[in-house]
């Protein structure tokens, strides 16, 4: 029988070694965070602390997600001159495009950067034996895992509690989870369990507290969703003119993608001079949305993607991604 190949290959010494010997750290992701972004980055926060280092988290927001909302307020937006003089290392998280990681980014870009991710269609705008990226890993938080045991900081119920946090927003609470990826990313959810958290607690806290308006919200874009390709590809529109605090789409992609044959769902935004493509492949479909947001300049994985195109209207904007993914089905 053929060995199965370990999901975490081992982190490089210059990565062990940068944060070794880096007294002042600053912590950044992608704008716009999501649970994984934020979680890993508490995480990554909470681990050199332990180490002593002197560590800074920072991102432009906006923290619209529920789940990650109460921790606003640990985050910067700006770097002060006097961390600046200390030259920190940098660490970017889930995000492995230059211009996803924020303002912050832009002033320490010349300083050592490390980056950690799982996102497969970035623009190297790193030195290779300061990353490590996996795509093949379910979240950038088990990532975070392997650093930690590379360090040798002990978990935490805390620490255990970001780490399977963003594993489970990014899975979609398990729900997106390959075969390759399953064996060990439960080892490590049974880890993080074992510090005494509970799965459906996190859920209810992650979920509980819906507005009713929202709820309505999803209703009415899944009943306003279409059918095409014979039922290969759901088209569904968010209004541009949404004020909720809601991403709609974590409601929508999975009760759409339930449908009879379906393959993928495509959910189109309006924007201000663009149109915001998100795309959800079905899990065995074969499709890769990933490579279709990427010809898009878009990014993502395979089973979920998304890209804007500028300069396209609303009434194009069907016409436009069918003929591109009918190519692909
Ligand atoms: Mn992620």
């Amino acid at each position: 029988m053929e060995k199965k190949k370990d999901l975490f290959p081992p982190v490089s010494d210059d990565i062990i070694k940068a944060i070794r010997e880096s007294d002042a750290v600053a912590i950044t992701s992608h704008v716009n965070p999501d649970g994984d972004a934020v979680f890993s980055s508490l995480a990554m926060a909470r681990i050199l602390s332990a180490l002593g280092k002197n560590v800074r988290l920072f991102n432009d927001g906006p923290f619209k997600r529920k789940e990650i909302m109460e921790y606003e307020s640990l985050f910067s937006t700006s770097v002060d001159d006097a961390f600046l003089a200390l030259e920190p290392l940098v660490i970017v998280l889930d995000c492995s495009t230059e211009d996803r990681p924020g303002n912050v980014y832009q002033v320490l870009r010349g300083n050592m950067v490390i980056v950690i991710d799982h996102h497969a269609s970035g623009t190297p705008f790193y030195k290779e034996e300061l990353s490590y990226i996996l795509p093949l890993s379910p979240s950038t938080t088990l990532l975070v895992d392997e650093i930690r045991k590379a360090l040798g900081i002990p978990l935490d119920k805390t620490l255990a509690e970001y780490l399977l946090s963003g594993f489970l927003t990014d899975t979609g609470f398990f729900h997106f989870i390959s075969d390759v990826q399953a064996p060990s990313s439960f080892e490590k959810v049974t880890s993080f369990i074992k510090e005494g958290l509970n799965p459906y607690e996190l859920y209810d806290r992650m979920h509980d507290g819906r507005k009713l308006e929202d709820v309505k919200n999803v209703a009415s874009i899944i009943e306003n969703s279409e059918s095409c390709l014979d039922g290969k590809v759901i088209i569904a529109y968010e209004r541009k003119d949404y004020q909720g605090t809601e991403r709609l789409g974590d409601s929508v992609y999975p009760s759409l993608l339930e449908c009879e044959g379906v393959k993928a769902v495509i959910l189109i935004k309006e924007k201000e001079d663009a149109i915001e493509f998100g795309f959800r492949a079905k899990r065995g479909s074969g499709l890769d949305v990933g490579s279709l947001a990427s010809s898009l300049s878009g990014g993502g994985h395979a089973l979920a993607a998304g890209a804007t195109v500028k300069g396209l209207k609303l009434g194009e904007a069907k016409a436009f991604i069918l003929e591109k993914i009918a190519l692909l089905i």
